[in-house]
């Protein structure tokens, strides 16, 4: 294997092992790695390059397949590179690519400065302490509370720890470093932790929104959204509309990503059978609002304000 793909292989399996971690991270990531690539490129031809890219682009979606923000800004970008193909020479492409990178970066930090002011307008601001609850490591709903509590607003998180890789410790340790008040427990505990707190609101991430309105998110998304049916407690979602996967328009099931068994149990005794689920689905049945850039509104919403506010994806 050439020295340009072992260091693409290198990069990929950073996200693949969850070093880089979270919808929104490891879209960035991946399209830096893609531009990266592009830049060892330079002495192919044209033919090649592009035969190179979309190995690349492979390569990198297949990492964490229920990722359509990352696939979303792979595929803008090589849209884009195809149709300036013609009037493009091999030595110009790693140029093109940085260009709709960033263009696309933008556009995901963009949408995340729009959905923290909004979401933490859905913080009250008063003087009793409220109690906003989350699961796993969401980098937008870490961005609605910090936005919210810069305007000095009283709450507190809960958070679970999020098995088996305990992504709830950097969603703690993020919020206590900015001087919020967190309380952490196990994820069987959140439905003990949403009682005994009168929890006010929760907000999660998503990896995914299918054409129904659907969420993917980490797995115990579901349970949660559960025990907020059953306790009465908003439950919202933070996303960018890039997170939509424009395939399930087209019948196209999203897919839940497995993750190797030894995450959950490295050496269990034979016969024994161990799963590991990254993702689940929330119907939008118990989503009361998704919080995106355009605003908040159902769920189901998401196809058409995807395409007003990206019609270039469409
Ligand atoms: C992370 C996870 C996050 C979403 C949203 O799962 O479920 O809630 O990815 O993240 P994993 P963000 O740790 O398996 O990647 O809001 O940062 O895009």
């Amino acid at each position: 294997m050439c020295l340009k793909m072992e260091q693409l292989l290198i990069d990929a399996e950073r996200i693949k092992s969850l070093e880089i971690q979270g919808a929104t991270n490891i879209a960035i990531n991946a399209i830096q790695f893609l531009s990266d690539f592009a830049k060892r490129l330079k002495s192919d031809n044209l033919e090649k390059c592009f035969e190179n890219l979309y190995k690349a682009v492979d390569i990198l979606i297949d990492t964490r397949p229920t990722e359509p923000a990352m696939k979303n800004g792979l595929k803008f970008i090589m849209s884009k590179l195809e149709k300036e193909k013609e009037s493009c020479y091999a030595e110009f492409i790693s140029d093109v690519i940085e260009k709709y990178k960033n263009q696309y970066y933008n556009m995901l930090q963009t949408a995340k400065k729009r959905i923290a002011i909004i979401g933490a307008r859905r913080i009250p601001d008063v003087d009793k302490k409220i109690y906003v609850m989350t699961h796993c490591h969401s980098s937008l709903v870490t961005a609605i509370l910090l936005e919210a509590k810069s305007q000095n607003k009283n709450f507190k998180v809960i958070n679970t720890e999020t098995q088996p890789r305990l992504q709830g410790r950097k969603t703690a340790n993020k919020l206590v470093d900015a001087g919020i008040e967190v309380t952490h427990v196990v994820d069987s505990a959140m439905r003990w932790a949403v009682r005994h707190f009168e929890v006010n609101l929760i907000i999660i991430g998503a990896d995914s929104i299918t054409s129904e309105g659907t969420i993917i998110n980490k797995i115990g998304s579901r349970l949660l959204a559960l025990v907020a049916h059953e306790e009465h407690v908003p439950f919202y979602v933070a996303s960018p509309l890039l997170k939509y996967n424009p395939e399930t328009n087209l019948g196209i099931l999203e897919t839940i990503e497995m993750r190797d068994p030894k995450e959950v149990w490295e050496k269990p005794p034979e016969g024994i059978e161990v799963l590991n689920p990254a993702f689940e689905t929330v119907s939008r049945r118990y989503i009361d609002g998704l919080i995106t850039e355009a605003g908040i509104f159902a769920s189901s919403h998401v196809p058409n304000y995807f395409e007003k506010w990206y019609p270039e994806m469409v």
